[in-house]
């Protein structure tokens, strides 16, 4: 894989087919470190899993689903039934919708424990999404490389998402992008990742 854009630090990423925009310090840095240690401490960490060749595969990272009641998320293929939102959740959920000027009433929290978690090649595009979302991705924790690739002309734009770092998805993004975190053989410590989305009911 050869990034055919290096690393911008912020703004928008994308230089078509959809909007990605990165405000890099978003939180300060004590703000983060607060965020990242409640958050850490306070989630309901599961472990789920993920089918691959029919064989179904323990995923390599933790996550946890928090939302309005009733809004089951399907994601993996897996029903999940929502956990309520928490105190430092809700404070981080109120800081993105008061920048983005967006609601959102579902969270998908993962903890990436080393470079051997991961996420693998995909794109948010669930018709629960509804059409072009908009997703807010907060960062805590460790940086990690985060990766575009167009689905059509298979163009990659890497970024790296520092903590306390937004990164706000939308337009078309997840109609014509995938997106992943890869491994890293790096010694890193974990990190933490918070989408935010509005699920339609
Ligand atoms: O960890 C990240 O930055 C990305 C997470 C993600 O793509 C997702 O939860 O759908
Ligand atoms: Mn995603």
């Amino acid at each position: 894989m050869s990034p055919s854009s290096l690393f911008p630090v912020s703004g928008e990423l994308l230089a078509c087919d959809g909007s990605a925009v990165l405000v890099p310090d978003f939180f300060s840095s004590s703000e983060a470190d607060q965020h990242f240690t409640d958050l850490v401490a306070k989630t309901p960490w599961e472990q789920h899993s993920l089918k691959i060749f029919g064989k179904q595969v323990p995923e390599p990272r933790l996550s946890a689903w928090h939302a309005d009641a009733e809004l089951t998320y399907s994601y993996s293929g897996q029903p999940r039934t929502p956990h309520p939102w928490n105190e430092p959740l809700a404070a981080v959920r109120k800081a993105c919708e008061a920048h983005i000027g967006h609601t959102f009433n579902g969270a998908l929290l993962n903890l990436y424990r080393s470079g051997s978690d991961a996420m693998g090649w995909h794109s948010d595009d669930e018709p629960i999404n509804g059409v072009n979302p908009v997703i807010a991705s907060v960062s805590l924790g460790a940086e990690r490389r985060f990766d575009f690739r167009h689905k059509q002309t298979r163009e990659v734009v890497s970024v790296k998402l520092p903590h306390g770092s937004l990164l706000v998805m939308s337009g078309a993004c997840q109609a014509n992008w995938h997106h992943r975190i890869a491994k890293t053989t790096r010694e890193i410590e974990p990190r933490l990742n918070i989408t935010f989305r509005f699920l339609l009911r």
